[in-house]
């Protein structure tokens, strides 16, 4: 195995285990962490990056970001003149203040979905329960030009749900692009301790897993090399990837754990068309929240759920708990392989990281000064799920053309559906495909419910749910929140696929 492929880091990120939560300053850059021990081969080890946060002070985190070419020629956040996507941290009541400067080139050098790309960007905030409007997580009518900027200003509600989201780009055509080059970063609604007591004292640890192009890849055949899984763990998957996993950043790193040390991690799939089922080996996960969502919301008296793997759309959060393994074992975190469908791209078994031993990392979720009161929706669902669907969703695609309901997004279109704010509604999304899509919607959380007519098993709260090729998901959307008033939009989170058309406006009101 050559180590040395740890040079291969996208943008720098600093590095780090984990640090004691009460080190870090309100607003602060994270400190490099020194690391002196080497690795078995003499060389440093590849420890997982730590990417910096940021931290809301007197309830608002605001920063300028910047969109700009890094030096490997792809799109990139850039934060304090450095390549570079922070964690953002904030807490219910808190504002966001964001300045986003479109520093890319008029001419640009890259391709899109939709050629030519024009570099143009936005910021959508995934899974944030906050207004479709500007100056808030709209990616309609908030668009920046070369050269321009937007001002984001996004309030988080009191009332919002502690958990792990994220921002990436969403410029309609040339979110594949920007997202697979890697502009995505974590956000994190603080005070899931709350809604868990038993997470108070553990450490946490923020993975953001990227895809990350090898199509022309001088180094492509070590980087697969690198994180190339044995058909042990599944079956192969036809055709040869194009793309590898990397996790905040770094191609297979290490994460160093104490032995049977329970730490809380905070993982978000933000590949722009890649799945992964992730798999800790020899553990399970204690999962605590999916997609932002903790489960104790809508099940107080049942908190967590327990799984050997998770299937994660792209888009997907997976919060849980994680022992290290006993003392002198190494083991992985993996993806399993997934059978994206006849149609559907490679998306073979693959190598994450390397789970090392390590010294026991300090505490960091300490319990909030003042815990937030959990709000607990507890509500009965059932006629709404016997009830026929009010909406259908269905997914189809002729050659690279996607549809919703036969209709390709456009920019100027009417909204396909009004939603009246202060319902419970039955979709059911369908997939007339060949291949696996993602849907997800603006702002909202759903209860899937039932897989290809079948009731799924301890059903979770979502926001992007995949859908079986050939089959179908039923849900019950959320718009109950009267925040969450105006348009936007829902889409296949195989961003490839949205900039190709399948995506649809919705109009709540
Ligand atoms: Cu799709």
């Amino acid at each position: 195995m050559p180590r040395n492929v740890s040079a291969t880091s996208d943008p720098p990120v600093l590095r780090s285990a984990i640090f004691p939560r009460s080190t870090i300053p309100a607003i602060a850059i994270m400190a490099v962490a020194a690391f002196s021990s080497l690795g078995m081969t003499g060389e440093p080890p590849n420890l997982l990056p730590l990417p910096l946060s940021l931290r809301a002070k007197d309830h608002t985190l605001s920063l300028t970001l910047h969109a700009a070419i890094a030096a490997n020629g792809k799109n990139s956040f850039y934060f304090n003149g450095e390549p570079n996507a922070p964690t953002l941290r904030l807490s219910p009541g808190d504002q966001l203040k964001i300045t986003y400067m479109n520093d890319l080139p008029a001419n640009p050098r890259e391709s899109c979905a939709i050629n030519p790309c024009m570099d143009m960007t936005n910021l959508h905030f995934h899974g944030l329960m906050v207004s479709p409007d500007p100056p808030q997580d709209d990616v309609l009518s908030m668009m920046a030009m070369p050269g321009q900027a937007l001002r984001y200003i996004v309030q988080i509600p009191k009332d919002h749900p502690p958990g792990l989201y994220w921002y990436h780009t969403h410029p309609h055509g040339e979110s594949h692009r920007q997202v697979l080059d890697g502009m995505s970063g974590a956000l994190v609604i603080e005070g899931m301790e709350s809604y868990f007591p038993p997470l108070a004292g553990l450490p946490e640890r923020v993975l953001v897993v990227r895809g990350r192009s090898i199509a022309n890849d001088p180094q492509a055949a070590a980087l697969k090399h690198r994180v190339e899984l044995g058909s042990d763990v599944c079956r192969s998957v036809p055709g040869t990837p194009d793309e590898i996993m990397s996790l905040n950043g770094a191609v297979r790193p290490e994460i160093d754990i104490a032995p049977r040390q329970r730490q809380f991690w905070r993982l978000v799939n933000a590949s722009a068309d890649r799945y992964v089922d992730l798999q800790l080996e020899e553990q399970t996960f204690e999962i605590v929240a999916m997609d932002g969502m903790p489960i104790a919301e809508h099940d107080p008296n049942r908190r967590t759920r327990s799984a050997d793997h998770v299937l994660l759309p792209p888009a997907g959060r997976l919060e849980a708990i994680v022992s290290g393994p006993e003392a002198g074992t190494r083991t992985r975190l993996i993806s399993r392989c997934v059978d994206t469908g006849p149609d559907g791209d490679p998306n073979p078994a693959m190598i994450l990281a390397d789970i090392v031993p390590g010294p026991p990392a300090d505490s960091t979720l300490t319990a909030a000064k003042t815990p937030l009161k959990p709000v607990l929706k507890t509500v009965d669902l059932t006629a709404e799920e016997a009830a026929p669907p009010r909406f259908i969703v269905t997914f189809t695609e002729k050659k690279s053309d996607f549809y919703i309901n036969g209709q390709k997004f456009a920019p100027d279109a009417a909204p396909m559906l009004h939603a009246k704010v202060g319902t419970f509604q039955h979709w059911r999304i369908v997939n007339a495909t060949k291949e696996l899509h993602p849907m997800h919607i603006h702002q909202v959380h759903f209860l899937a419910y039932a897989e290809n007519d079948k009731p799924i098993v301890d059903p979770l709260w979502l926001d992007t749910v995949n859908v079986p090729y050939g089959g179908s998901v039923d849900v019950i959307m959320d718009f109950t929140n009267a925040v969450i008033r105006g348009m936007s939009v829902f889409h296949c989170h195989l961003l490839n696929h949205e900039d190709k058309g399948m995506m649809a406006k919705i109009l709540f009101e």
